[in-house]
């Protein structure tokens, strides 16, 4: 059997595949691609949230958004490091991104205008990001599989903690109704798109699936997520800003509208409506924490020349 025949058995016997393994190369970039890709769209995630930290209306609500923040950039440091693995650099793959040239979710390209975007991003594009992201812990390349699991189980947190942010503003005053259901009909198509193009106009899909990357497709993901996510919106008293959006009986699912691809094509090629204040962002938080990182190889580098000179003294009274 060829080496790609082995590998695809592999596969297919849900062996997981490890850093040292042979893979393809069209594998390896693949996956590259993809967990460079998710671990952008993690560090940039922080800044619509992050906006809020200091304007949030109580201490608890503080604490809990600075924790969610907190887990993001956390999310960033497994995903880069699984990236790692793979045999590439994570300052090359940041500097992919601060040149631009590196792909991240598109619904970081959205203002966060209200405090009712923090609920509505924690309940749609968390919630989102759970239904892409569980598959995700099934995928065939360990390191990406692990650091998923953990991903997930703080996601879960994110969603919930949104979703109570939303319920107490559907609960509140008139103003506070009205400032979720804005927060709502701007969020909703935005967190559709996060999925992906329809599977017919994605180019990785079928790849992606018989190597076991993607479990389901992104149009499946999408409408698990409708199904999901309509009910709990009804229990809010909310209204999703699709006026075709209705259950369908025969197929045991929800119809819905048609997406605008104009748009979502527009913010993947970096015209969103804060890309460019994005990037600033990561790049000046970059250079600032530039001291941080030399001190920390400069403790990593001493450490390491100590623990040399022991091993040799040791080696010597042996
Ligand atoms: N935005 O063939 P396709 C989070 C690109 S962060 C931008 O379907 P694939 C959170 C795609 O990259 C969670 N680009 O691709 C953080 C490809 O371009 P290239 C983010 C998109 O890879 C903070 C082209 O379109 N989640 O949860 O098979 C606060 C064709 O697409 C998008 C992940 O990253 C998009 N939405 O499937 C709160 C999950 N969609 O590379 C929350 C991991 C597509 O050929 N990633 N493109 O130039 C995935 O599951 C898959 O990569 C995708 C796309 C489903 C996103």
């Amino acid at each position: 059997m060829t080496l790609e025949g082995q590998f695809q058995a592999k596969i297919d016997a849900e062996v997981k595949i490890e850093p040292k393994d042979w893979m393809p190369d069209a594998y390896r970039k693949t996956l590259i691609r993809q967990i460079a890709q998710h671990a952008h769209s993690e560090i940039v995630g922080m800044l619509p949230e992050g906006n809020w930290i200091t304007r949030a209306p109580s201490l608890r609500r503080k604490m809990v958004l600075l924790a969610k923040v907190q887990d993001e950039a956390g999310h960033g440091l497994y995903l880069y490091s699984a990236a790692e693995t793979l045999g590439v650099e994570r300052e090359d793959l940041i500097e992919e991104l601060h040149e631009g040239k590196a792909k991240y979710s598109s619904i970081f390209n959205y203002p966060s205008l209200t405090w009712a975007d923090m609920g509505a991003i924690g309940w749609l594009v968390d919630g989102a990001a759970i239904m892409n992201q569980v598959p995700l812990c099934r995928c065939s390349y360990g390191p990406y599989a692990r650091a998923m699991v953990r991903i997930c189980k703080e996601e879960s947190f994110h969603q919930r903690q949104g979703f109570e942010i939303m319920l107490t503003l559907a609960q509140g005053s008139e103003a506070q109704k009205r400032m979720a259901q804005d927060a709502l009909n701007r969020w909703w198509w935005p967190s559709l798109m996060m999925f992906g193009p329809h599977d017919k106009d994605s180019p990785h899909t079928e790849q992606s699936m018989k190597w076991h990357i993607k479990r389901l497709t992104n149009d499946e993901l999408r409408q698990r997520f409708v199904d999901a996510t309509a009910p709990q919106a009804a229990f809010l008293g909310l209204t999703i800003p699709d006026p075709d959006l209705k259950w369908n009986e025969e197929k045991g699912q929800y119809d819905f509208g048609a997406i605008n691809w104009d748009e979502f094509w527009e913010v993947v090629k970096g015209n969103g409506p804060c890309n460019r204040q994005r990037l600033q962002a990561r790049v000046k938080a970059h250079e600032a924490g530039a001291w941080v990182r030399d001190a920390a190889m400069a403790y990593a580098e001493k450490r390491s020349a100590r623990e040399e000179v022991m091993n040799k003294q040791d080696a010597r009274v042996a």
